[in-house]
């Protein structure tokens, strides 16, 4: 089976932009991926050095996984900084990367704002160590909302950069790896590694600005639906949802210049499996006021099992503890092998 990675970042509460962008496909690869899921709590300090209590938010995210529907048994669960070949790896990483490449970056450009000279190392090398949270599994598929786009891009040139510069060596180690990319087979040790985004929520908007991804970090909490919210908070966030003053279209074309009826058609899409032009084909010429209750309805009924049992999961912190440290045991055992061979390739002693 291909081998998925993908991480989610212990810095605040989940919204439904990480769960249609993100969680919710990590459920739908299980049957076909042999998945490894990771809280990356060492990027967590990359924006922000203290956090109130990065321990419940990892037990948070990690029971967020669990309660919609992730197996740890069947699969790998865990928090990066158990594994420290994550870390070990990127070193390597930040040598085989270049400045400018990390210069380029939206994110780094967003998070660290005006000041960037005041921004931290990590925060610039923030894609190194997720080149190699996705590399030292070599994992070949990565899960991920849009806005990860340009990271992914990244570990693909390092992954290829680290082939091509030590071409020779892993040769001579045996470790080259014959592999098709695109029309072209090459050989190398690290796969170049494909984003999964598509689907019907690839980046769920704001809900106070439809040209605004939904954030963690938005300081506005109307902006964004958390999966710790209840029913009525649910529902007032929708009623209080930014909206033009026109019908919903009759066709999908006439969604193009308006992104906040678009955002929640597509989240209403993406909530029920269906299309957008299903939604528009039921709803089409109906007012938001008719739209918005159906739309917190589905939402309310989508996300509150989840976060009942994340309720259930997080009074019981030592469970979640004990899947962390099964999962990492069985992350390092595969971490470990990959050290040693780009130890090899390297020529460090080892
Ligand atoms: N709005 C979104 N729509 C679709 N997918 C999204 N993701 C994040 N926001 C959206 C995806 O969720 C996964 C985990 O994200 P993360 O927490 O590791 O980092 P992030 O992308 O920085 O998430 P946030 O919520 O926007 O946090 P802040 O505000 O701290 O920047 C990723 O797969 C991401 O694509």
């Amino acid at each position: 089976k291909p081998l998925v990675f993908s991480g989610v970042q212990p810095t605040g509460n989940l919204h439904l932009g990480n769960y249609l962008g993100a969680i919710r496909k990590f459920v739908a690869l299980q049957d076909s991926h042999d998945c490894i899921y990771c809280v990356v709590d060492l990027h967590a300090i990359t924006a922000q050095l203290v956090h109130e209590d990065l321990k419940h938010q990892t037990r948070s995210i990690t029971a967020a996984f669990l309660a919609s529907g992730i197996d740890p048994k069947s699969h790998i669960v865990f928090n990066q900084s158990r594994v420290p070949q994550h870390a070990e790896l990127a070193w390597v990483f930040n040598c085989v990367a270049r400045i400018g490449w990390m210069n380029r970056m939206t994110q780094f450009k967003d998070k660290a704002g005006k000041d960037r000279e005041n921004a931290s190392l990590g925060l610039l090398a923030y894609p190194s160590l997720m080149a190699a949270d996705i590399l030292v599994y070599r994992a070949t598929h990565v899960p991920v909302g849009d806005d990860q786009k340009q990271h992914l891009e990244l570990t693909r040139d390092i992954a290829q950069k680290f082939n091509i510069d030590f071409s020779n060596r892993i040769q001579q180690c045996g470790l080259d790896v014959a592999m098709t990319v695109g029309e072209e087979k090459i050989k190398g040790y690290f796969p170049l590694t494909e984003p999964l985004i598509d689907g019907p929520a690839p980046r769920v908007m704001s809900l106070r600005d439809g040209t605004k991804k939904m954030s963690k970090s938005d300081v506005s909490d109307l902006s964004r639906i958390n999966l710790t919210d209840d029913a009525d908070t649910i529902s007032k966030k929708i009623r209080k949802a930014k909206t033009d003053p026109e019908p919903l279209p009759g066709d999908v074309a006439g969604l193009a210049e308006r992104p906040e009826a678009d955002n929640l058609v597509g989240i209403y899409a993406a909530l029920s499996d269906r299309s957008k032009q299903d939604i528009i084909d039921e709803f089409g010429g109906q007012q938001f006021s008719a739209f918005k209750p159906a739309l917190a309805d589905l939402a309310i009924e989508v996300l509150s099992p989840v976060s009942v049992e994340m309720r259930r999961l997080l009074d019981d912190p030592g469970h979640i503890d004990a899947v962390l440290k099964d999962g990492g045991e069985r992350a390092s055992a595969i971490a470990e092998q990959t050290m040693r061979d780009v130890k090899s390739i390297i020529g460090l002693i080892d």
